[in-house]
């Protein structure tokens, strides 16, 4: 059925060092000609190269045309026999043509809106040219790119241009998926950098004309960047130009292509009038990953698709400490704990679930997965809190030295730890070869002086994983008096058995700090009073479990409101109590006050065993909301006017946090004064954050009718803000209304469905609304699976994304399963599917 393994993994039989590459562009007949200089690495082998979607114009060796019987073309690429090579090296020429007009899956060559771009990784490659697209084959590529247009750009340092056509040449080898070229009517916000050794950059940031004036930010977050990996990691950049390049059709964030990072420009285009908050860190944080990536990723690259997460979980633990360092602060680690939780948890726990290093696939563009990227990124912390800070830069610096220019495997990372720490990290390594998220039960006991925790671990059985293994789990542990004072400031324990206990000396019961920092990715499983979490969210010391005790408080408080419960006072004198406190950061108390959504209570429901009701779980969370606005009005009135920000916007964190905080109070103050203060803010508003917040509470509250039209009214010309615009009208409807809105604003002539920003804004607001996209009707359900089904011929890279909104399925009752059931069904029984789609829709089906 065509699933690839792990097991086998074969070597590259040739070594390709040079590539050259010509193109000829034009919209519907662009040509590539391409001359690869192969020498055989033993005897007897055919060359294989892959290639797809290519009409092959010609092809020779060493001059000289290859006859038919020399070689043999199918759909999936060209195999030259063996007997008709040359002995020793020899240099492949073809020339193939390719339409990049009607290239609507945005792998390969396409256009966006004019301009001619590239996305190649993971397999594009083989839709340029034929060629042996695996990340192991790495090669130093010399590109001429003729055009009339006035920007032409590849990766590596400039070499000679002239009207019409431009030569690049990239000195450090790098494997195809690496490769872009960008060609269009584009302009540059630009600067220069002077790396440590004095190396002069010329940097651009390359957008169409009329969005140059939202590119500074941008262009700062690449300098931030580059100034924090050399101080943080001691990597320096190895070019002398950087440019990166916004395009509006994209399927990914953005791409780390060697000296030519391409971008969805809702990832670079900020202003305060067009960005929130939330945008701003998203985009300094998504520049510096893919800067990142320089050396995690392309100095140092993966041998196959199976070790994808050696680059990404890296440089996603990379980018979430630079987000810390240079903007967040530590409520940084609340926010990649919480996403990991709900978003990772969560494929842990469908049918979806696999290994961060996964050992099979049919479709690789599959393997993009928060457990990849986000998980991978938690192995990485794992592995620092064991080695310690120093031993885990000694660990870097090795890897850097001993792989640079190298494919690589987790095996080779995990040696460098093991050299430099010399522990034995066969057991950790479970953490990247196995599924799944373990459960830690914890009890406690105190007798004569001691106290002792107990942990038992078990994780449940994932696809094909029946029976799991103990991990090695580093848990950060401190202990607290009963005034909230430490008596054990925090300790790293290390769990390698099925069970074990740690005993501390200690002069009276303490409280338990337990998996503080959110140390390994564990669910905890504890016995715990709402009365000793209200006090941990009082005096942990801990930031995280600080927080962790508040969001727990919540959890049961809205459990218990799911089955007909009055909001627990505790709860709501905890909120009293951290809204009175004025010591705390105002992001802070924007986390604690933030309820656990929607999505994440009927993950819990299900894993205690429970059939989560959609309806129930939006009803409690309301109606909790109601009760926290209406025992605190007064000093959430207060708040909401204290923390007004005046003076110009700044998306530092410090105006940021608290603009987060006030928008918090003002969605508890709209259940009180029907909709003033929102609508006030809304027409006062002077950026995005204020103006889409306030937007957004509306429409929650059933009041946004008026402002959505005036916002549309206002930014119909601007696509990344009717993006947000599209989204909102769905995800933060009523429920019951969401299907219904989604199906009208499906038929508006503003939806672009090609467009892969339009497509997620509308489609996934529908699926961001839980109650709404779980109607009972199975209407939600019906509405996705169209959608799918229509995009996938034209983008399933897409399609296959979106369609991992089923993967809860297996949560619901029965007549929603069915409904789910049938519409996965009809999604795989649909004639000519891609086969991304297939393999999700039969993953799914499980
Ligand atoms: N490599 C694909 C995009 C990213 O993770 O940076
Ligand atoms: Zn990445």
């Amino acid at each position: 059925d065509g699933t690839i393994y792990l097991k086998d993994y074969t070597p590259y039989p040739f070594d390709l060092d040079q590539v050259h590459l010509t193109f000829r562009l034009a919209p519907s007949a662009t040509r590539v000609l391409a001359r690869l200089h192969l020498t055989p690495k033993g005897e007897g082998a055919s060359l294989h190269l892959d290639g797809e979607e290519l009409k092959l114009i010609s092809l020779g060796i060493d001059g000289t045309a290859l006859q038919p019987a020399d070689y043999l073309l199918t759909e999936t690429g060209l195999t030259v026999h063996a007997a008709a090579l040359p002995e020793g090296a020899f240099t492949l020429e073809t020339e193939v043509e390719i339409a990049p007009n009607a290239n609507t899956a945005l792998e390969g060559l396409y256009m966006s809106n004019g301009m001619y771009c590239t996305q190649c990784e993971a397999e594009g490659f083989r839709k340029i040219t034929f060629y042996p697209d695996r990340p192991d084959v790495m090669a130093r590529f010399h590109v001429r790119i003729e055009g009339d247009l006035p920007v032409l750009l590849s990766n590596g340092n400039a070499g000679a241009s002239g009207e019409g056509w431009a030569e690049w040449d990239d000195p450090w080898p790098k494997p195809a998926y690496l490769f872009a070229l960008v060609a269009g009517d584009l302009v540059a916000t630009s600067g220069t950098f002077t790396t440590k050794s004095g190396l002069e950059v010329d940097l651009n940031i390359w957008v169409r004309p009329g969005d140059e004036d939202r590119c500074d930010f941008a262009l700062e977050s690449l300098k931030r960047s580059m100034v924090w990996d050399e101080e943080a990691y001691g990597r320096e950049y190895d070019l002398s130009v950087f440019n990166l390049v916004a395009v509006d059709d994209f399927n990914m964030g953005a791409m780390e292509n060697k000296g030519l990072n391409i971008f969805n420009s809702k990832l670079v285009l900020a202003s305060p009038e067009t960005a929130t908050d939330t945008d701003y860190v998203r985009i300094e944080a998504v520049i510096g990953h893919e800067y990142f990536h320089n050396w995690t990723g392309d100095r140092i690259t993966c041998r196959d698709w199976f070790q994808l997460c050696l680059k990404e979980g890296l440089t996603v633990f990379r980018d979430q400490s630079f987000t810390r360092d240079v903007r967040l602060g530590p409520v940084k680690r609340i926010e990649d704990a919480a996403t990991l939780r709900t978003r990772q948890f969560r494929e842990d726990q469908g049918p979806l679930a696999h290994p961060p290093r996964p050992n099979h696939y049919r479709e690789i563009n599959n393997f993009y997965t928060v457990t990849v990227y986000e998980k991978g990124a938690e192995i990485v912390g794992m592995l620092k809190r064991l080695a310690g800070d120093e031993a885990y830069r000694q660990a870097l610096d090795l890897y850097f030295e001993r792989h640079d220019g190298q494919a690589c495997t987790i095996e080779d990372w995990l040696k460098v730890f093991e050299d430099v720490t010399g522990r034995d990290l066969t057991q950790f390594a479970l953490w990247y070869t196995s599924a799944g998220t373990p459960h830690l039960k914890v009890t406690d006991a105190y007798a004569d002086g001691r106290y002792t925790l107990t942990f038992r671990q078990s994780t449940p059985p994932t696809p094909g994983e029946p029976e799991k293994a103990p991990r090695h789990i580093p848990i950060a542990v401190g202990l607290l008096d009963l005034q909230g004072r430490e008596v054990l400031s925090t300790q790293l324990l290390e769990m390698t058995e099925e069970e074990q206990s740690f005993s501390f000396d200690v002069a009276e019961r303490p409280v338990p700090s337990i998996l503080r920092d959110f140390s390994a990715p564990v669910v905890l499983q504890r016995e715990q009073s709402p009365e000793e979490q209200a006090f941990l969210l009082a005096h942990d010391t801990d930031g995280f479990n600080r927080w962790e005790a508040g969001r727990s408080l919540a959890q049961r408080t809205l459990i218990a409101m799911t089955k007909g419960a009055r909001p627990a006072q505790g709860y709501i004198d905890a909120i009293g109590n951290l809204l009175a406190d004025d010591t705390l950061e105002p992001a802070f108390t924007a986390h604690c006050l933030a309820l656990p959504g929607e999505d994440e209570l009927a993950q819990a429901l299900f894993a205690a065993g429970e059939t989560p009701d959609p309806d129930a779980i939006h009803s409690a969370r309301s109606a909790l909301s109601r009760a926290i606005a209406t025992a605190h009005e007064a000093r959430l009135s207060a708040l909401y006017d204290a923390l007004e920000v005046k003076g110009p916007y700044s998306p530092d964190a410090e105006p940021a946090g608290k603009r987060g905080l006030r928008l918090a109070c003002l969605s508890l103050l709209t259940k009180l004064d029907n909709g003033a203060r929102a609508k006030a803010l809304f027409d006062a508003a002077d950026n995005m954050t204020e103006s889409f917040g306030a937007l957004s509470i509306l429409i929650r509250a059933g009041l946004g009718d008026e402002a959505s039209e005036t916002f549309r009214a206002r930014w119909q010309d601007n696509r990344l803000v009717m993006d947000k615009w599209f989204m909102v009208q769905v995800a933060a409807c009523p429920p019951e209304d969401a299907v219904a809105k989604a199906e009208a604003l499906s038929q508006d002539q503003a939806f672009d469905w090609k467009n892969p920003n339009r497509f997620r804004s509308l489609i996934g607001g529908l699926t961001a609304n839980h109650a709404g996209f779980h109607a009972k009707d199975g209407s939600g359900y019906a509405f996705l699976a169209d959608w799918l089904i229509k995009l996938d011929p034209m983008n399933p890279q897409t399609a296959a994304r979106m369609s991992t909104s089923f993967e809860t399925w297996r949560r619901y009752d029965s007549a929603r399963q069915n409904l789910i059931r049938e519409e996965l069904t009809r999604i795989s029984q649909t004639r000519g599917l891609s086969r991304d789609l297939s393999e999700m829709s039969q993953r799914l089906l499980g």
